[in-house]
């Protein structure tokens, strides 16, 4: 990928999308004010497919927890973490990402989100695996309710008749979910930082050294990725300008790079790429990508909730009209995974699947 091409989206053209501040959901306002919070949680997936949410409930020591352990695993010499290796396709890794040549500048433990699985990978990844595959399993049992909570909202602002239409994918004993720890080590030069007073990072000036990419530019395959940093910026999601006066009929745009401060209180969530195609193009998946220029190095956890390998991804009937028609096919989990796990990073995966 080039330089250029780096500082550039290129996503689908939307010409209803208007103000460029993030959507921030204040979970707080359950159980009171549900119909306004869901209508904002739909028009957030509309239009970003990111927001954050503050007030989420999940109790600190949880985080903690979940940080320390996190801490505590990169902070160990290279020849220990590879034993959790590599990670085809859950282990630990470094540099390399996926299986067909894609790098970034960061280490990172990949493991699937169900209980049975982590207490097993833990001997391998911890001096105290029953400590930590607890830690992790708490952490991961309240993200994943809270994806469910955000889900039901989702849907009853799109008015879908049964709410948990969504949430019973990600909750399915079955449910492929993973979980994923990313460490992105410092970076030894001051001169690339993204710290700026503006949070829009294109244009560069010309004299700017490129940025140091951490996890190149890419949409999530899951329906909903739940994502906690530590207070290190690097989080960068894509954004179409505003240009609702601009009527020229190409399908495709330059998308705008907009920095995410980074908050540890709150949690940020993306619509993946099966919540675009449930919702027949309604949710857009969010491009995005982590640069790693900061002096301090950014840990993430992250978790992405996904539907069980043999679910069906098929528009639903209530979001398909006469005037929205079907969009993509039907295809399984199973099926886009394979698809997933064969193409690069920043490649349109769904494309694959659209209708004729
Ligand atoms: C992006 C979202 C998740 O991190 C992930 C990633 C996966 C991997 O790191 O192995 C992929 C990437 C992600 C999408 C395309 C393929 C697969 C790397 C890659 C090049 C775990 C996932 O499910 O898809």
């Amino acid at each position: 990928m080039t330089v250029a091409s780096q500082y550039s989206c290129r996503v689908m053209r939307r010409k209803k999308t208007r103000a460029l501040g993030i959507p921030r959901i204040d979970l707080s306002l359950l159980p009171l004010d549900r119909s306004k919070l869901s209508k904002l949680i739909v028009e957030a997936c509309e239009e970003f497919g990111f927001f954050t949410v503050a007030n989420h409930g999940i109790p600190n020591h949880i985080i903690a927890r979940m940080e320390r352990e996190g801490v505590e695993f990169f902070a160990k010499p290279a020849s220990e973490k590879q034993r959790a290796g590599p990670p085809t396709p859950f282990g630990y890794g470094c540099k390399n990402i996926g299986f067909n040549g894609d790098k970034g500048e960061l280490e990172y433990i990949l493991m699937e989100a169900n209980p049975a699985s982590v207490r097993q990978r833990s001997n391998t990844i911890a001096d105290h695996p029953k400590h930590f595959s607890c830690s992790v399993n708490e952490y991961i049992g309240a993200v994943r309710k809270l994806a469910c909570e955000i889900l039901e909202l989702a849907a009853e602002g799109l008015w879908v008749p049964d709410k948990s239409v969504f949430s019973k994918l990600i909750q399915d004993v079955n449910s492929d979910s993973c979980f994923r720890i990313n460490h992105y080590p410092p970076s030894t030069t001051t001169t690339t930082t993204t710290t700026s007073t503006s949070p829009f990072s294109n244009p560069k000036s010309p004299n700017s050294p490129p940025p140091r990419v951490g996890f190149g530019e890419h949409s999530d395959p899951q329906i909903l990725t739940i994502l906690r940093s530590n207070d290190v910026p690097g989080l960068q999601i894509c954004c179409t300008p505003a240009n609702d006066d601009d009527d020229d009929d190409d399908d495709e745009d330059e998308g705008l790079w907009i920095s995410v401060p980074p908050d540890p209180s709150q949690f940020c969530v993306f619509v993946g790429d099966a919540f675009q195609a449930l919702t027949n193009g309604r949710f857009r998946s969010v491009r995005h990508r982590v640069l790693a220029n900061s002096a301090k190095p950014r840990m993430s956890t992250i978790f992405f909730g996904a539907p069980p390998l043999n679910a069906c991804i098929s528009p639903l009937p209530h979001l398909v009209s006469h005037h929205s028609p079907n969009l993509y096919r039907p295809f399984t989990w199973g099926e886009f995974k394979k698809a997933v796990y064969s193409t690069r990073l920043a490649d349109h995966r769904l494309d694959l699947f659209k209708c004729p």
